[in-house]
């Protein structure tokens, strides 16, 4: 079954040769759209219905997530995660500052690429979201009953953290592979001693508890690029499989130089297997200095803490930990099927599409039908444990998700389709054209025990003429498959935030009936809360000034200020006191070198502000709450330093006796 070195090269020239084609040519239809039938109502979901699906993509550079409805294609929220959001302001309010720290200082901005929901027993169960960040190696969870961040875990150790946050089918582990090889630690020496000197790490991170998200272990591997993972599931649970390229360890110009040898490697880690060797002390306790974040929920204050050290295990010391399954060629997109026995790479310059059998594998190990060893690590030989090839599938097969039916789709990224294949014959099926040159694609459910196999989401990584122009850059483009029947269909294309590499889907209903509706004030814990309209105020502490009010449709209280002086740092606490869904306030305040504050029900929000010159300045709600939202607003006046002028918040009468009796607005 294995085809000559020879040809690969020749067909991965042809391939590379049809990317600048593509690149450079005029799309091949301008107005194809394959649409036939009444496809409009299969999408369409009247006013005051729901979708029947929730999909999370990442937003790749824009550092965030945004949540869709299939089949509608409907836009339904962003959620910020790795980068600040002038929209809400996460990262520009005192309270959600410490979600973007790292060891690093404050990133605030990252590049995330894969979606992750939470499992239990293999399928998603619509608790969390994870996601990565690329740049500075992070993994993010999202809780589902509130779409907000609410913890975020630095990986030491790591550079590019691509492989990453892929779930075992108990949630108790997320994963990280390192893209970049670097230096372990990390330290000064030249980069053309790559190959002494360059390691890479996979990262088995602890997931299962809110607010504790830790490295249990990381296991040091040779320096090659770890790409993508997946765990294995039912009789391949308890495994992971990391696709690895650059095996030729290059360290320039890796398009030629990484592109050298037929095959690359699966990286098959059993991970309770290397559970044993940590409980048995064979991990070496290595100095690493990472962050961790996370959001108190009672008072909703973001806090951050140091981290420092990891159990780093060597293969070497844990014989039987890791294995190498001979891949073609530079292989990116690694995917198991439900049953849990097959294995399917994407081999981006590959000419076929290799799975992997894990019996065979189990039965190549027990043989010790090995080709040699790396670092320690035994590579298989790729007779032994390959199921079969998907032969001519189409050129550049990246990524693949299944249906559940028995059929596995891969995206074509130079070819620029979709192909529907069959497990255990490997024939080609069905194929449509997508537009243009996908990267991902989703099935609801589409690598876990249980897919939903109705839809699936094409996500194309260049658009060109599918829109309206709108200038050099167009936003990228989803298209939604209807593959409910032999024949895949498109129904729809949407246009998407950023760059999403990756997405999940999940049934509404697994989600929707949790969703919080608005903060109980009763028990929001923020030291600068301001439960009822009497409790505002204006205290000074030094230099800093504090206030403390309330947002209720549709005032401010207290609404007006003064004896503030320039030099101050004035540090708004604002509580929105409503106990209703979906009723917000915003905050801003003229000339603040900072993002507004929107504030969910029931939740007080901070906006730091620091007077430069001496004025009357406005502050207004920015979210439009009630017919009289132009009338929330009010006034704060900044005198010159060592001015006279009396700290006054204009109040109701009650808590104005409470200021001039010198107790302050407390
Ligand atoms: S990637 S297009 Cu997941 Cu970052 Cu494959
Ligand atoms: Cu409150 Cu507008």
């Amino acid at each position: 079954m294995t085809i000559s070195g020879k040809r690969i090269a020749q067909l991965a020239a042809a391939s590379v040769g049809a990317i600048g084609i593509i690149y450079a040519c005029a799309p091949r239809t301008s107005t194809s759209n394959l649409v036939t039938g009444d496809v409009a109502s299969r999408v369409f979901v009247p006013p005051g219905s729901y979708d029947e699906y929730y999909a999370f993509m990442s937003g790749g550079y824009s550092g965030q997530v945004s949540v869709y409805g299939l089949p509608s294609g409907r836009l339904l929220k962003l959620i910020p995660v790795f980068s600040q959001f002038a929209e809400d302001g996460y990262g520009y309010n005192d309270e959600s500052k410490a979600m973007l720290q790292t060891t690093y200082g404050f990133v605030p901005w990252d590049d995330a690429h894969h979606p992750e929901l939470s499992q239990t027993n293999g399928v998603p169960d619509g608790r969390w979201l994870f996601i990565n960040g690329n740049n500075t190696p992070r993994i993010a969870r999202i809780d589902l009953t509130r779409f907000e961040t609410d913890e975020i875990l630095q990986i030491p150790n790591s550079a590019g953290n691509h492989s990453s946050p892929f779930t075992t089918p108990d949630t108790k582990y997320v994963v990280a592979g390192t893209r970049f090889s670097i230096p372990i630690p990390n330290e000064d020496v030249a980069i053309t001693s790559y190959k002494q000197n360059f390691k890479g790490t996979l990262s088995f991170i602890t997931a299962d508890q809110p607010g504790k998200m830790d490295i249990a272990f990381q296991l040091l591997m040779p320096g090659f690029d770890y790409d993508l993972g997946h765990a294995g599931k039912g009789p391949s649970d308890g495994w992971f499989f990391f696709t690895s390229y650059n095996t030729e360890q290059a360290n320039t110009k890796l398009e030629e130089n990484a592109s050298q040898n037929d095959k690359d490697y699966v990286a098959a880690v059993n991970y309770k297997r290397a559970e044993e060797c940590v409980a048995q002390g064979l991990a070496k306790a290595m100095p690493a200095e990472y962050d961790h974040n996370w959001v108190d929920s009672a008072s909703r204050i973001a806090k951050s803490e140091k981290k420092s050290g990891v159990k780093m295990l060597r293969p070497t010391d844990c014989p039987g930990v890791a294995y190498y399954l001979p891949t073609p060629k530079s292989p990116h997109g690694v995917d198991v099927d439900p049953t849990g026995e097959y294995i399917v790479a994407g081999g981006k310059l590959a000419t076929v599409i290799p799975v992997h059998s894990f019996k065979k594998m189990q039965q190549a190990i027990a043989n010790k039908a090995f080709d040699k060893e790396v670092d320690g690590i035994p590579v298989l030989k790729y007779d032994a444990v390959v199921a079969g090839e998907v032969q001519k599938p189409g050129l550049g097969p990246l990524h693949t998700e299944f249906d559940g039916k028995g059929y596995a789709y891969t995206t074509m990224f130079i070819s620029s389709e979709i192909v529907k294949w069959k497990l255990g014959t490997w024939e080609v099926v069905d194929r449509i054209p997508v537009y243009y040159s996908p990267g991902h694609l989703m099935i609801p459910g589409g690598d876990s025990r249980q897919p939903w196999g109705k839809y699936l989401v094409s996500l194309n990584k260049i658009t060109k003429d599918r829109y309206l122009p709108t200038g050099p850059e167009m936003a990228q483009s989803a298209q939604l498959i209807d593959i409910s029947g032999d024949k895949m269909k498109v129904l729809l294309d949407f246009p998407t935030i950023g760059e999403p590499h990756y997405a999940q889907a999940i049934p509404a209903s697994l989600i929707k009936d949790k969703s919080v509706k608005f903060f109980k004030l009763a028990e929001n814990t923020n030291p600068w809360v301001t439960k009822s309209e009497a409790d505002g105020g204006i205290t000074r502490t030094g230099k800093t000034v504090d206030i403390k009010m309330i947002a209720i449709r549709s005032h401010f209280a207290p609404d007006n200020f003064e004896g503030v002086q320039v030099g101050d740092t004035v540090k708004f606490h604002v509580t929105n006191i409503e106990q209703d869904w979906d009723i917000l306030h915003g905050f801003a305040v003229l000339g603040a070198n900072t993002s507004e504050l929107i504030l969910q029900p029931g939740e007080t929000r901070t906006l730091t502000w620091l007077p430069k010159s001496p004025g009357v300045y406005p502050f207004y709600c920015t979210d439009f709450c009630s017919a009289l939202h132009q009338e929330m607003q009010g006034y704060i006046r900044v005198s010159p330093a060592g001015s006279n002028v009396k700290l006054i918040a204009n109040v109701s009468p009650k808590t104005q006796a409470q200021i001039s009796s010198g107790q302050g607005g407390r």
